[in-house]
C-alpha cells in the first residue's frame, strides 16, 4: 500500500509560476520536466513543451457519451457518478479480478507523467497526468497463453450519459491494444491530472493514455479490461473502418482520408493556436518504434 504524499504532487499554481519563470528566462520547459517522475515522454517532441493550462484541458474535450461538441463534456458530466466504481479484468486470464477504484489507487504508486495527447482531428495538448503503468494492473490478473490482445470497455449508462441515447457510436465505447502495447511502460492508467482528481470530462475515475497513438485509443471511464485471442473491433473501427484502423499510431505520413495529419494545432498557445509539425509516434518513437519493426505502418494504420 502506497499513497501519494502531498509533497509528491505539484499544485497547478506552482506549475503555472514555474512556467512563467521558464518563459521569462526563455528556456524550454523540458528542463523543468526532467525532475519529475516522467518517462522521457515529452523529451522526444522537442517543440513546444509547455504544459497546456488546466482550463483548456478541462473544457475542450472529446467524450461522445456526453455529446459531440467540445463543450458538452464539461457542461454535462458534472453530476456523473464516479463512485462506487469497479473495474473487472477477465477473458483469457488465470484469475479474473474485480477491484474498486480505491483498491487500484492504493495498490500502485501514482506518478506524474507528462505526455502529449494528439487528437486525430489535428490538435494537441501537453498534459501532466497522474497514474501508473497499466502493466502493473494487468499482471495481477495473469493472462494465459491464448491472450494476444486487450479490449477496453467504457461505462454504459445512458441515464447519466445523454450522448449514449443516440447512435453516434456503438455503445459502450470500446478500444483495443495488442498485448505488448498494453504492457508497454508508457501505457498509463490515469487517475488524475495536475496533481488533482481526474475531472469527469477527462474520463474519471479511470482512463487510459497511450501516448504514441491518436487520442481516441485512450478510452475514458473504463469498467472492463478483457484479454482476448483475436484483434478486437473498436467503436471507431466499427463506425468508419476506412478512417480508423486498429493501430492508429500517430503518423504524419499517413493522412486521414479527409485531412492531412502532417501538423497539429497546439491548444492554448495564443489566440491563433500555433501549428507545429506532427512527430511520428507522437514523439515517442525511441520508446515504441521497436514494437512495429517489420510492419508496414501505411497498411496497418
Ligand atoms: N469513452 C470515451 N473515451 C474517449 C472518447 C470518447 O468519446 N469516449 N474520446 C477519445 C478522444 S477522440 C480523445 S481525443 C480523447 C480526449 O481526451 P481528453 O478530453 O481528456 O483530452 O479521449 C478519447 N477517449
Ligand atoms: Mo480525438
Amino acid at each position: 500500500m502506497k499513497k501519494i504524499k502531498f509533497s509528491e504532487i505539484t499544485p497547478e499554481k506552482i506549475y503555472l509560476k514555474r512556467r512563467d519563470f521558464i518563459k521569462k528566462l526563455g528556456l524550454s520547459t523540458s528542463s523543468l520536466m526532467v525532475g519529475q517522475n516522467f518517462l522521457n515522454g515529452a523529451k522526444a517532441s522537442t517543440q513546444n513543451l509547455e504544459l497546456t493550462e488546466y482550463r483548456y484541458i478541462s473544457t475542450y474535450n472529446n467524450y461522445y457519451e456526453f455529446g459531440t461538441r467540445k463543450s458538452d463534456p464539461v457542461e454535462k458530466s458534472q453530476n456523473f457518478k464516479t463512485s462506487p466504481w469497479s473495474l473487472t479484468i477477465d477473458g483469457e486470464v488465470k484469475k479474473k479480478i474485480t477491484l474498486t477504484v480505491d483498491e487500484i489507487k492504493n495498490s500502485f504508486p501514482i506518478e506524474e507523467r507528462i505526455y502529449r495527447l494528439r487528437c486525430v482531428e489535428g490538435w494537441s495538448m501537453i498534459i501532466p497526468w497522474m497514474g501508473f503503468s497499466l502493466s502493473k494492473l494487468l499482471e495481477k490478473a495473469s493472462p494465459n497463453s491464448k491472450a494476444k490482445f486487450v479490449e477496453f470497455t467504457s461505462v454504459y449508462d445512458p441515464e447519466q450519459m445523454p450522448g449514449q441515447r443516440y447512435p453516434i457510436l456503438q455503445w459502450p465505447y470500446k478500444e483495443g491494444l495488442r498485448i505488448d502495447e498494453a504492457m508497454h511502460p508508457l501505457t498509463t492508467m490515469v487517475t488524475g491530472l495536475y496533481g488533482k482528481e481526474l475531472p469527469n470530462q477527462n474520463g474519471a475515475p479511470l482512463r487510459l493514455i497511450v501516448p504514441w497513438k491518436y487520442g481516441f485509443k485512450s478510452a475514458k471511464a473504463i469498467v472492463n479490461i478483457k484479454f482476448v485471442e483475436r484483434m478486437p473491433t473498436s467503436s471507431w473501427m466499427r463506425a468508419s473502418p476506412r478512417e480508423y484502423g486498429f493501430y492508429s499510431n500517430v503518423n504524419p505520413r499517413v493522412d486521414h482520408p479527409r485531412w492531412s495529419q502532417a501538423s497539429e494545432r497546439v491548444i492554448g498557445s495564443g489566440i491563433l493556436s500555433e501549428r507545429i509539425p506532427t512527430a511520428i509516434f507522437n514523439g515517442y518513437g525511441e520508446e515504441v518504434a521497436n514494437l512495429y519493426s517489420g510492419m508496414d505502418l501505411k497498411k496497418n494504420f
